[in-house]
């Protein structure tokens, strides 16, 4: 069966396109919660303390979560409704902005990359562009009418919190603030609204299968109501809760190749539930497609040389979307 978007369909059991082989299950009862993941506190006076805190969270978990981030509640609660009402539009409607080329600058598409996988995912997402957004908000779907200007607030304030990120990121690693600004150049910023309708049976599928991201920094919105985001830590996966007015936020692999390993990229995935959708919404910032990404020299050492060679991202980028997620992690290809 050629895949279509789920949401809006009644399902009373999982369709075999979407039963993931035994060994490659979610073993949702084994899973614990983390319960020590970095919190930060990015409205703390203390600069320096934010620094260190980000700088100890990318060691060791690749991952934090930031509150006082500066984005504004009521915009939060206004991109959750309005993704919501998306979601909730007729099929038909949807099906007008499906695609499974990745790409396209907008489009509905559902799983992951549905021409390269052999089992599907239970999610819809809708991927978008969004820098310079005079160039993609004419683009975007004009249903809900408050759409285009919701999303595009949103997305002004998560790129500025991105770049306070990674000032701090760079300040962590003994560089200068605008040093990683400077790498990634006139950096894109693309969107993913993740959609996962309630899911007949969550043990035998994913939302999203175990992935780390491939651009530079990722800020994620999880619905507060419904957990569904584990992240890898020690070889386990974790659950990780919802935090009140938080964001997760995701290293991604140019900045594991920018730091030469010093940062790690996560490994993430999203698990799906019986009783309860669940959204999310991902706001990745991409190096320029001609920055060439590499880590300073002064990174090198005789014993621990580059572990990357120099790439364009626009190279790691097509390299990432012709292949599928079960694969080797792209990164290796790119290994010196
Ligand atoms: O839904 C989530 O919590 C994870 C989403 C995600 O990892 C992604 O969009 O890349």
């Amino acid at each position: 069966m050629e895949p279509r978007v789920i949401s809006g369909v009644q399902f009373s059991s999982l369709p075999t396109s979407y039963i993931r082989p035994e060994s490659d299950r979610p073993k949702l009862s084994e899973v614990a919660e983390l319960n020590n993941v970095p919190i930060i506190d990015l409205g703390c006076e203390d600069e320096s303390l934010i620094i260190k805190q980000i700088g100890d969270a990318c060691r060791e978990f690749g991952f934090f979560q930031v509150i006082n981030h500066g984005v504004p509640k009521e915009l939060v609660d206004k991109i959750l409704r309005v993704a919501h009402e998306f979601f909730s539009l007729s099929l038909e409607e949807k099906m007008k902005l499906y695609s499974d080329d990745p790409s396209k600058t907008m489009r509905l598409s559902t799983s992951f990359n549905v021409k390269k996988e052999t089992v599907h995912n239970w999610r819809d997402y809708l991927r978008l562009h969004c820098y310079p957004l005079e160039k993609y908000v004419p683009e975007w779907p004009s249903t809900p009418s408050s759409f285009k200007d919701i999303v595009s607030s949103y997305c002004s304030e998560v790129r500025q919190l991105g770049f306070r990120l990674q000032e701090a990121i760079s300040e962590s690693l003994g560089l200068d603030k605008d040093r990683i600004k400077n790498v990634l150049g006139e950096q894109g910023q693309h969107m993913a609204i993740n959609y996962y309708p309630a899911c007949p049976e969550p043990e035998l599928t994913y939302g999203l299968p175990a992935h780390t991201d491939p651009n530079a920094l990722t800020i994620l919105l999880q619905d507060l109501q419904v957990a569904g985001l584990q992240a890898l830590k020690d070889g386990k996966w974790l659950a990780i809760k919802p935090h009140p007015g938080a964001f997760v936020i995701n290293i991604g692999d140019q900045l594991q190749v920018l730091s030469n390993g010093k940062y790690k990229n996560v490994w993430h995935q999203a698990v799906v539930n019986a009783d309860k959708e669940r959204l999310s919404v991902a706001s990745f910032l991409c190096p320029c497609n001609t920055a060439n990404i590499s880590a300073p020299k002064s990174f090198a050492t005789e014993g621990d040389p580059n572990i990357y060679r120099d790439l364009t991202y626009a190279e790691y980028y097509k390299k990432f979307w012709s292949r599928n997620l079960d694969q080797e992690h792209c990164l290796e290809l790119f290994k010196n």
